[in-house]
């Protein structure tokens, strides 16, 4: 029995082959002398392990899988104990492709199209190659055959397009290469050492907006691309449905891209003696122009007539974004000027008004109107948003009220006012001899607008101006104007967590009045009026100062802000209206982290919806609740 033990133990150790043949001789020969088993087996043949332990070869090896013999089937112990075997020998290594690439160009405009050549591309190991080719992002399409090199197309839009291409040696290597390309869109391009002569693509550009735009027009192209630089305005828009934009830069390659906040296009008024403006819309434009990423500037001298940055009449209207617009110096000056007109709309932007040599009269005059910013009369649809105004200067000397907005609107059907800086301007009397009543004004309208998280300045009326006795000061501030309340039966003027400062002078003129919200005929149940901060940090001046004026009926003249919020009961149409610095940060845009007016806002409900973004983009509101004026701070 256990012989036979023995044998079977002998059998799976492969490593004791010497002694199967021992044991073979014993089985033929059993009383051979040298075949008597042991009296302890195992003292001769100790790595008998299945006999000496006396267990099953499965068992044995279940518990002792670390041991020589129950690993010796194993490919790594094998190939331990026997590396010379071809078996045991490593694989050759395979390496991936090594991608070589040859671009035509890395950018094109609207159906250029570019040779992206990988044929170049080698495998170490000699291996044939594959490619595939996808756009990982951006539009375009490839021209095919897709093989080793490629044709790209480029689409009618302005981005950044990358590409990977793909190298597979049908044995497991593949290595892959990102190709980042240009797609500069559809357009005419201007650049100041182009030619008129020029075709208007981007790597022949013309020198002239008003012939891109002649291109554009006959062309059907919708968008004229100007490269930094100042150009000549002057130009009378003759189609709509265009966009002008601006802030674009050459890279040492030819390439253009964009950045309108460092690279700037500057597009000036000629010097004429008729009336002068960058650009000029008429009836012939029934849809609507863009302007974005521009610097318009007015003409600084010699017009004798009116002078505008942007003027619209009887055209469809204009959108104009991230720009900056200076009015000029002139007699009548109005940095964006519109009137009869469909829908205009200024976002992201800077106004200054300008410097009027000639004051204006007073402002429901629809021909005259107003100096100042951005002055607006019978239009559909008006947006200001996250938009800085400064009416500017009047210059002028008279006996006639002069009056400066920095946004005056008359008859608008639709008008909202977001998240902007608005400041009445500055009035100065050139020669202080006639002493003019300077009305400086911020925000002015007869209209039912939305008026949200705006921030409103009076403006300064009395920078070197004097009174009829040549003695003192004189002029009128005021934050909100409303010359005509909307009438009862239409809309209301929602006017809601704004800061509105009253503007003003400290001179202690008894002349000098001040006021945060002036309404000429006075209708105080038309106004949703809710959250504002009504704040000047001028001494209060008791018989001077309203807070708000409502013309009638009388009692509606509000000293104080309790008065206000109380005026119609606890709730209500007039609530959560504060007096209360505001302490802005360092702008006097933004809010300081200290401000009282975070989370003092009113939150608006399903007819007061408020903007849900601030000046900065910012999402609204951050915390429990709105901030009060442009600026949602973060946390
Ligand atoms: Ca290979
Ligand atoms: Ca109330
Ligand atoms: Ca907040
Ligand atoms: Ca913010």
């Amino acid at each position: 029995m256990k012989r036979v033990v023995i044998i079977i133990g002998l059998l799976v150790s492969g490593c004791v082959r010497e002694k199967i043949k021992e044991v073979d001789y014993c089985m033929e020969h059993p009383d051979a002398s040298e075949c008597k088993i042991p009296e302890d087996p195992c003292s001769l043949y100790p790595d008998l392990y299945f006999y000496c332990v006396n267990l099953p070869p499965e068992e044995f090896c279940k518990k002792y899988p670390e041991l020589d013999i129950c690993q010796e089937l194993t490919p790594e112990y094998v190939c331990q104990k026997h590396p010379e075997w071809s078996i045991c020998q490593p694989l050759p290594p395979n390496y991936p492709p090594v991608i070589t690439l040859t671009i035509s160009s890395r950018c094109g405009q609207f159906n250029d199209v570019i040779t992206i050549d990988a044929s170049g591309s080698r495998d170490p190991d000699g291996d044939s190659i594959t490619f595939s080719w996808e756009i990982l992002s951006g539009s375009g399409e490839f021209v095919p055959p897709l093989t080793s090199v490629v044709n790209f197309r480029f689409s009618n839009k302005e981005e950044d397009v990358i590409i990977m291409v793909r190298a597979n040696d049908g044995r497991g290597g593949e290595s892959e290469k990102p190709i980042n390309l240009i797609s500069m869109g559809d357009g005419v391009f201007v650049d100041t050492n182009g030619d008129d002569s020029n075709s208007g693509r981007f790597n022949e550009p013309v020198s002239s907006i008003a012939k891109a735009l002649d291109i554009a027009y006959s062309s059907g192209i919708t968008e004229v691309k100007i490269l930094e630089g100042t150009y000549e305005g002057g130009i009378d828009i003759k189609k709509g449905g265009i966009s002008i934009k601006g802030g674009y830069y050459r890279e040492p390659d030819g390439c253009i891209r964009r950045d309108f906040e460092n690279y700037y296009t500057i597009i000036t008024s000629p010097i004429t003696a008729s009336t002068s403006y960058v650009f000029n819309l008429t009836s012939p434009v029934t849809n609507l122009v863009v302007f974005d990423g521009v610097y318009m500037e007015g003409v600084t001298s010699g017009a004798t007539s009116e002078v505008f940055a942007i003027r619209a009449v009887g055209a469809y209207g204009f959108e104009i974004r991230n720009s900056y617009i200076y009015g000029g110096n002139g007699p009548r000056v109005r940095a964006v000027y519109a009137y009869a007109v469909t829908s205009i709309s200024l976002i992201k932007s800077r106004v200054y008004g300008g410097n009027s040599s000639t004051i204006a009269g007073p402002p429901n005059l629809p021909t005259t109107f107003g100096r100042g910013g951005v002055i607006l009369g019978n239009i559909q649809n008006v947006l200001i948003d996250s938009s800085i105004i400064d009416g500017g200067k009047s210059v002028g000397s008279s006996t006639t009220t002069g009056y400066i907005f920095g946004l005056y609107v008359q008859g608008v059907t639709n008008c909202s006012v977001l998240n902007s800086s608005i400041y009445g301007g500055t009035g100065y009397n050139s020669n202080n001899s006639g002493a003019p009543d300077f009305a400086t004004i911020g925000f002015a309208t007869n209209s039912a607008c939305e008026v949200y998280h705006n921030y409103f300045h009076g403006g300064y009326p009395v920078e070197n101006v004097l009174n009829a006795s040549n003695n003192e000061r004189t002029g009128i501030s005021i934050g909100i104007y409303i010359f005509f309340a909307p009438s009862y039966s239409s809309s209301i003027t929602k006017i809601v967590n704004n800061i509105i400062d009253p503007g003003g002078a400290d001179v202690g003129a008894t002349e000098t009045a001040r006021y945060g919200v002036y309404d000429e005929q006075g209708s105080a149940r038309n106004y949703i009026f809710k959250n504002n901060d009504i704040y000047s940090s001028l001494p209060y001046i008791s018989t001077q100062l309203p807070i708000l004026y409502f013309n009638y009926p009388e009692g509606a003249k509000w000293k104080d802000i309790s008065e206000v919020n109380l005026s119609d009961g606890d709730g209500g149409n007039f609530d959560g209206n504060l007096s209360i610095d505001p302490i802005f940060d360092s702008d006097g845009i933004h809010l300081s982290p200290i401000s009282p007016l975070i989370d003092a806002g009113y939150p608006g409900s399903i007819t007061e919806v408020l903007p849900e973004y601030d000046i900065d983009g910012d999402i609204r509101p951050i915390g429990n609740l709105p901030d009060i004026g442009p600026d949602e701070v973060k946390k």
